[in-house]
């Protein structure tokens, strides 16, 4: 299952992956990777919103149920930064690179530099210029995180979560999106969740984290998005312009997805179901 409409591209190339029998963790990775080498996704790897001063910076995890996991933020010049979560996963004693040690430790990969603020995103930003007002668009600006969780048929999972982060942000800015436990977190005893919207909310909240631990304690995966959405509502202030959703999947294949506001879409894709879902909500 992948976060909003452009889901469906991950789940499409995910899915080819698994079954043919491959791994959850190589049908995340490259699920999100076709949404993050797709110039027209404006919030996730080339072509992202740029933040204040022009420049595009990404921020992404992957995680296996295992609790093995690695994580890039603040990354630039580098169109897939889940590939390079992945190789901090596989080839260091690390978890998070940040910044330039990332984009070195990436270059040292074998990753190519290259420019991510695309002609689109350049306009954009200079439109914005002209007001430099900081109020992102609820399901425009500050949507579009791409998280896909995903079951092979050995029964293990995996998650991915890549995002260019909230549009406009501050330079330096890092969302939930590379945090494990705040923009995805998995368990092999229980499921996964995953995150998308205003970020600092997330992070606040421990938001992934504390979904799968909910579901250990019992609750269904959609049970659990709602009640951390409902921690976050309650614990927040002037929750009429903030979109948070969180999207959940167990060990049996159970989903679940909710948001503060309409409009959170997620699709899914499995044997006997495939399908482009809008997440139920608390406001709108
Ligand atoms: C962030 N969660 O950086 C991300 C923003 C996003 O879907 O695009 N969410 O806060």
């Amino acid at each position: 299952m992948s976060t909003w409409d452009h889901g469906r591209i991950a789940n499409n190339m995910g899915y080819r992956i698994l079954e043919k029998g491959g791994s959850a963790l190589d049908a995340v990775e490259q699920g999100v990777m076709e949404v993050e080498s797709d110039p027209e996704v404006r919030t996730v790897g080339i072509g992202g919103f740029p933040d204040r001063e022009g420049v595009v910076t990404l921020d992404a995890c992957i995680m296996k149920g295992d609790g093995s996991c690695g994580s890039v933020a603040f990354l630039q010049d580098i169109k897939n930064p889940i590939a390079v979560a992945r190789k901090v996963m596989e080839q260091t004693p690390h978890i998070m690179l940040v910044g330039n040690g990332a984009l070195q430790f990436a270059l040292d990969h074998g990753f190519r530099k290259e420019k991510l603020l695309t002609e689109a995103s350049r306009k954009d930003y200079e439109e914005w210029l002209e007001k430099s007002e900081y109020k992102p668009v609820i399901n425009i600006e500050n949507h579009d995180t791409i998280s896909t969780l995903a079951l092979d048929m050995n029964g293990s999972i995996a998650g991915a979560c890549t995002t260019s982060g909230a549009a406009w942000k501050m330079h330096g800015r890092v969302g939930d999106s590379p945090i494990i436990g705040a923009g995805l977190f998995l368990d092999g005893e229980v499921g996964g969740a995953c995150a998308t919207g205003l970020g600092e909310e997330v992070i606040r909240t421990a938001g992934s984290a504390m979904v799968v631990e909910m579901m250990r304690q019992g609750k269904t995966p959609q049970e659990a998005c709602e009640a951390i959405v409902h921690r976050i509502i309650r614990k927040g202030k002037d929750m009429e312009d903030i979109q948070v959703g969180f999207m959940a999947m167990d060990m049996d294949g159970r989903t679940g997805a909710y948001s503060i506001q309409k409009g959170f879409t997620y699709a899914v894709k499995s044997q006997v179901r495939e399908e482009l879902e809008e997440a139920r909500y608390q406001i709108g």
